[in-house]
């Protein structure tokens, strides 16, 4: 059985990994080449984000051809040999796999726009309202309508995301099938971990009006969603113990997760939620400039803590995607703490219950690029939100300032490795601008220093190996209404970890709730440290993990 307890998962996202040819956009012999790396840092399995044909209108998550490498990023021989190259490294692989929607160029939507009725079936189109009223009011989450007119067929056909993303129907067999082929193809190929891209939207409910909100309460976590998902993993990777799953769920509730998680459920090995990456948001608002709510980021995660403990669910933790920004950028600082925050946050995910994910970059503590310019911009949401945001009154700079904080091209940069040239990402030019912060964070750097963030990850990755307590402890939260301490408790088999850190760039002094007597300092971001039994004082960001075992 694949223990995905004591694993760690490094994520990639091909295209801003290594250019092996020149063409300044990452590819699988990239991968390949850093597989060393990899090795060195720890980590158990690689996720790549998706590499298959497509338009690249949404980097890959628009797929046309499930069975194919996209030629930019190389070819079937390439991945083959990636699989070897990561098995002979003890590092096992996961594939991202897109089955809500396929790009509008998959040969199944292609028919159906054909108007063959087969094909149709797979997607979902519907007669408007009224001439030029589409059948809800449902809105896209990259922006806009969620449904767009096709002449031809006097229909709309759904799209949750881009408009050349169509959604596929679930509810149609023939759908499912296809999907389950297309999983069993990448097991066959060796693949023994599996990303469901948001997994949870694949069961769409009523076709209603929201009147409430953009439409997501009738397609997240619908109607048929565990039925389908119990029959994936029958059909598919239930059949190989060896496969870890985890579920991207989009605005999900916690007691769904329960399920997709659970362990006699059947259904995932994990989940990602992201309540606790909403609290820079206003509401579900994410195109605003709020300070995040620290007091909120504690509470969501330990309530997700303790509620899938309690239920025996299992939770994917991590702070980075391709999606999100640079954790350090959003709740670190970026200037005279850079190493100290960036060691904490670490800290701070890696010791929860759960099974961490690395976004790379992360490892070296890489911050969001601060582009000043549209044409620096690639992301489809972010091209798209720079429009809405002006058309609804905000000034250029005020809607520059936004994107610059909220936009997913933050952890899309490349690749840091080195000082040299496009940080020695590629030799031409980059599909998108290089982090101008190169010079100070990268790889080569990292390396060489004892004391850098690569090595703390190293050790964090580590500690897991060695202590079953982080792997399948209990969690108590503590510390819960402190304005900057985050501190929680694990405990397994007579072992007893705390781990206590500054969330902030002031000192602070935390009234420990436990007696500290007879802990040790396991790790730190610090070399000295001050704790008596009853109390911490804790220098910016400081972050301690103590251990004591009874
Ligand atoms: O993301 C799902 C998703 O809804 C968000 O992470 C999204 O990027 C965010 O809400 C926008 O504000 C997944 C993939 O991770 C993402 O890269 C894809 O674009 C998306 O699905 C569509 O496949
Ligand atoms: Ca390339």
């Amino acid at each position: 059985m694949a223990d995905f307890k004591k694993s760690v998962v490094y994520q990639i996202y091909p295209k801003s990994f290594y250019d092996t040819n020149q063409d300044g956009i990452g590819d699988l012999q990239g991968v390949i080449q850093k597989l060393d790396y990899i090795r060195e840092l720890g980590v158990d399995y690689i996720w790549m984000t998706p590499f298959f044909v497509s338009p690249q209108r949404d980097n890959g998550y628009d797929v046309e051809d499930y069975y194919a490498i996209d030629k930019r990023y190389g070819t079937m021989e390439d991945f083959d040999l990636l699989m070897q190259e990561a098995e002979a490294r003890g590092i096992k692989v996961m594939l991202d796999m897109v089955f809500n929607h396929t790009s509008d160029r998959h040969k199944w939507f292609q028919k159906a726009l054909a108007g063959e009725q087969e094909y149709k079936d797979f997607y979902i189109f519907k007669k408007g309202k009224a001439p030029g009223v589409p059948p809800t009011n449902w809105q896209s989450k990259f922006g806009g309508s969620a449904w767009e007119y096709v002449e031809e067929l006097d229909e709309y056909y759904l799209h949750l995301f881009d408009v050349s993303q169509p959604d596929l129907n679930w509810d149609n067999e023939e759908v499912r099938r296809s999907v389950q082929k297309v999983v069993r193809f990448w097991m066959e190929k060796g693949v023994k971990g599996f990303r469901f891209d948001v997994v949870n939207l694949i069961s769409k409910g009523k076709f209603e009006d929201d009147m409430e909100g953009d439409g997501r309460r009738f397609y997240t976590d619908g109607p048929n969603i565990h039925q389908y998902l119990k029959e994936l993993n029958e059909t598919t990777f239930g059949t190989d113990a060896e496969i870890i799953t985890v579920g991207e769920m989009s605005s999900t509730s916690m007691e769904n997760c329960y399920r997709y998680g659970g362990e006699k459920e059947k259904e995932l090995s994990m989940v990602f939620s992201f309540h606790h990456l909403k609290v820079d948001f206003m509401g579900n608002e994410k195109w605003v400039i709020v300070p995040f709510d620290f007091l909120k980021l504690k509470n969501i995660l330990f309530t997700w803590q303790k509620g899938m403990s309690e239920n025996h669910a299992w939770n994917a933790v991590f702070w980075c995607n391709h999606d999100q920004p640079r954790v350090v950028s959003r709740f670190g600082n970026t200037e005279k703490y850079w190493k100290e925050s960036a060691k904490m946050l670490g800290t701070v995910i890696h010791c929860l219950r759960g099974t961490p994910y690395i976004y790379q970059g992360e490892e070296l503590g890489m911050t969001n690029p601060d582009f000043q310019d549209i044409s620096q911009y690639r992301d489809v949401e972010s091209l798209n939100h720079f429009q809405i945001l002006q058309d609804r009154g905000l000034s250029k700079e005020n809607a520059y300032q936004i994107l610059a904080i909220h936009s997913r091209d933050n952890s899309r940069t490349p690749m840091q490795w080195n000082d040299g040239k496009n940080a020695g990402f590629t030799e031409g030019t980059p599909w998108i601008e290089v982090n101008s912060d190169y010079k100070n964070i990268n790889a080569a750097k990292e390396l060489e220093d004892a004391d850098s963030v690569f090595h703390y990850y190293k050790k964090l990755i580590q500690l897991r190996k060695d202590y079953d307590v982080i792997a399948y402890g209990e969690i108590e939260p503590l510390a819960e209404l402190h304005p900057s301490v985050f501190a929680y408790k694990r405990e397994y088999q007579g072992e007893s970890l705390l781990v206590i850190s500054n969330f902030h760039g002031k000192e602070t002094r935390w009234d420990a709730e436990v007696d500290l007597t007879d802990y040790q300092c396991i790790l730190s971001n610090y070399k000295e440290h001050s704790f008596t039994a009853e109390r911490c004082d804790l220098k910016p960001y400081e972050t301690l993990v103590l251990y004591k075992n009874v």
